[in-house]
Order: structure tokens, then C-alpha cells, then sequence
């Protein structure tokens, strides 16, 4: 039987855990994280977003027909959001203008990595990546201004229909390959549960 998102999720999920339970997120439902972890956050998580974006322009460049519909909308969304932190970083007077942190480029470089592999492998990064974001800030529970803001853009239903489209249209894909892509699938869930442990951990560990 084809693997799906869903047992992806059953079959790892002390993993998963680590990719979405993490001091940074609690830090930021009691109000107790530092301004500094939390614009390294953002100033980081804009240099992904931007990579993430030209990784999802590839996704969409090898979807099928009956996909692109839900990757454009997820493109357009992006535009948005990038736009929403470079208003953020101007708030803070934060320079986008930074270097991306070891941590933050390893990622960069797994996206682009996946451009060569097959379209169900990158369909389940994309759905991995945007799920780890949807639980990771919903899961502390209701977050305090400012925080409220960010859990809420991740968090939102809307977004979380979007991510379950993502899920859908990865099992599908996932259903029509053989072992071996399925593997491969498996394998780059893992990879970016541990990228998004990691991550949190790159922002939570900042100093002044
Ligand atoms: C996302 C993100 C979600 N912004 N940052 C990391 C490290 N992982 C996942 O992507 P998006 O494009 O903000 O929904």
C-alpha cells in the first residue's frame, strides 16, 4: 500500500514533535521569548521564505494539471507574505540585508536540491514544510500581542485548508509511484522535520 501524509505523520511521531514543539513557540505563547531570538527568527524565516518561494515555482512547474490551481494560490499567498516581512522587519528596524545563518542556508540548499527528484517526492517536502509551520504555531495555544499576529498568519483556517489540499495532492501522487519513491519521500519528510528543529533552535539560541 502507497505511504501517505497521514502515516508519515503516525510512523514518526516523536519527530515531528521535535519539528513542532519548541521552546521558541512556548517562548512566544508566555511572552517570555528575547527580542533578539525573535528577530533572528524573522530575519531568518524571510531568507527561507524567499528560497521557499522559488521552490514552490518548481513544484508548480512539474504538478500536474489538477494541481496548479491550489499552487498558485499558495504562490500568491507568498507574495503577500513576503511584502508582510518586510513590513514586520521595518517595524523592528531589522536589515534584511543579513547573511543566512548555517542553519538557515543548509535549508536553502535542501530545497534546492529537490528540483531533480520526482514530483510526489516534492509535493510531500511542500506539504511537510507548510504543515510543520500550521501545528508548530498553533500548538502552544493562543499567543499574546505581538506573537498573536505570526501564530495566527500560520494558523488560520484558511491556511490550514490549504495545507490539507497540499496533503491530498501529495498522497495522490504518492499513490502512483513505486517503492522506491516512496522511500524517497519518507526520507525528505525526515529531513525536514529535522531542518524545522533545527531552525527553531538557530533563532532560539541568538544572543544579543
Ligand atoms: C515555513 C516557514 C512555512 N516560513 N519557515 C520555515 C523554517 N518552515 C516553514 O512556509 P511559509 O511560506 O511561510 O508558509
Amino acid at each position: 500500500m502507497a505511504i501517505t501524509c497521514a502515516h508519515l505523520i503516525q510512523d514518526h511521531l516523536t519527530v515531528w514533535e521535535g519539528a513542532t514543539v519548541h521552546p521558541f513557540l512556548s517562548g512566544c505563547q508566555t511572552g517570555t521569548i528575547r527580542p533578539e531570538q525573535f528577530n533572528t527568527w524573522l530575519v531568518q524565516d524571510y531568507l527561507f521564505v524567499k528560497e521557499f518561494t522559488r521552490m514552490l515555482g518548481r513544484v508548480l512547474a512539474a504538478a500536474p494539471d489538477s494541481h496548479l490551481d491550489s499552487l498558485l494560490s499558495g504562490l500568491e499567498a507568498l507574495k503577500d507574505e513576503l511584502l508582510w516581512f518586510q513590513a514586520k522587519a521595518a517595524e523592528r528596524q531589522l536589515d534584511l540585508n543579513t547573511p543566512r545563518q548555517a542553519t538557515c542556508q543548509q535549508y536553502c540548499e535542501f530545497m534546492a536540491s529537490l528540483a531533480t527528484l520526482p514530483y510526489a517526492v516534492q509535493a510531500t517536502a511542500l506539504w511537510a514544510i507548510e504543515y510543520a509551520y500550521n501545528q508548530g504555531w498553533q500548538r502552544p495555544g493562543p499567543m499574546p500581542q505581538p506573537y498573536s499576529e505570526f501564530a495566527d498568519r500560520w494558523g488560520n483556517p484558511g491556511f490550514t485548508e490549504y495545507v490539507n489540499i497540499l496533503a491530498q495532492q501529495a498522497d495522490m501522487a504518492l499513490a502512483a509511484t513505486a517503492p522506491e519513491v516512496q522511500q524517497q519521500a519518507q526520507a525528505v519528510f525526515l529531513r525536514v522535520a529535522a531542518l524545522e528543529a533545527d531552525f527553531w533552535q538557530m533563532a532560539f539560541g541568538a544572543t544579543a
